[in-house]
């Protein structure tokens, strides 16, 4: 893929912190564009592209209004837009329930879907005791997934669960967010043993039914435990049992011999469909010595 071709955008305060921890991790690969009306979200990084939308003239944040972060939005976008016309993939982070973004992400889908990239958005759902957060994001969340590709629920609730047993912030993604998008990057952007490309993607998210995106990662020496944690991901509502279309990328270091790779992918497999259509790939980096990353891409659920 060329330089620039994937783009990871963060919206609203949770979705920057997530996307500047994910960025980090595969920075040569990908670019940055961070979106808040709260101008602190920029501070820590220094790659990013930033677009702030300073609604109230305070450089705080917008309220929890959507609509005030969706009129700032407009007046905004010319700027990114070369950014999004020039990038294939573009992944949106963002969690819902606030104002930033659930104002803007749904129309920023639109724009880079028009622009002729593959959408994936990823939507943090608010916690179930805050019921206005709720009702917030559950008007916002049908306009995201209709302008994107693929669109993946993460439930708050079980990403917070997550990190207190990974003893991280489930605020800053509990690594979790930032293994999903290492994953996806590293698999879409370098060329591995046997690769797997955009067009692959594309035709396993358009098979009909819901799609979802996992991943696992672990020690060489418990492939079996590295499928087992791709299938506790703080995802809400996600049952792969069943699934039609499958695309799997193993990722070890020098060190992963076949054998891992069958034990990883049988166990995933044998989960989904019988007749589930399965897309494998496969690749040795140096920086997985010891390591296994699972990540799938699962459809027709
Ligand atoms: N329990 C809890 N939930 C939080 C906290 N911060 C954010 N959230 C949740 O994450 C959602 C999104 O928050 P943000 O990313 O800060 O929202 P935003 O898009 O920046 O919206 P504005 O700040 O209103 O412009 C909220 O709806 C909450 O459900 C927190 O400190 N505690
Ligand atoms: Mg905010």
């Amino acid at each position: 893929m060329e330089q620039g071709a994937i783009l990871i955008v963060g919206v609203g305060g949770i979705g920057c912190g997530w996307s500047e921890r994910a960025h980090a991790r595969c920075s040569e690969l990908a670019e940055l564009l961070l979106i808040d009306a709260d101008e602190s979200s920029f501070s820590s990084s220094q790659e990013a592209h930033c677009l702030h939308l300073d609604a109230m003239g305070d450089a705080r944040g917008t309220a929890a209004l959507p609509n005030l972060a969706a009129h700032r939005l407009m007046e905004g976008l010319g700027n990114i837009s070369p950014l999004l016309t020039r990038s294939e993939l573009v992944v949106f982070l963002t969690a819902l329930g606030g104002g930033t973004g659930s104002g803007a992400a749904a129309e920023l889908a639109a724009r880079a879907r028009e622009a002729g990239s593959l959408v994936l958005s990823i939507v943090g759902l608010p916690f179930a005791e805050q019921p206005l957060r709720c009702a917030i994001a559950e008007r916002a969340l049908p306009a995201i997934e209709r302008n994107s590709h693929l669109c993946i629920r993460v439930s708050l609730e079980r990403l917070a669960w997550q990190a207190r047993h990974r003893d991280s912030d489930w605020k800053l993604g509990s690594e979790w967010i930032g293994e999903l998008i290492e994953g996806l990057v590293t698999t879409l952007a370098k060329v591995g043993k046997m690769n797997l490309d955009l067009m692959d993607l594309r035709t396993v998210i358009d098979r009909p039914g819901n799609a979802t995106l996992i991943v696992g990662t672990g020690s060489t020496d418990d492939p079996i435990g590295v499928v087992g944690m791709a299938k506790n991901s703080p995802l809400s509502e996600i049952d792969v049992e069943g699934a039609k279309g499958c695309l799997i990328q193993v990722e070890g270091g020098p060190d992963m011999t076949l054998s891992h790779l069958n034990l990883v992918t049988e166990a995933f497999v044998s989960s989904l469909d019988e007749d589930c259509q399965v897309i494998l790939g496969a690749r040795a980096s140096d920086g997985m010595v010891g390591k296994l990353r699972l990540v799938a891409v699962v459809s027709g659920l």
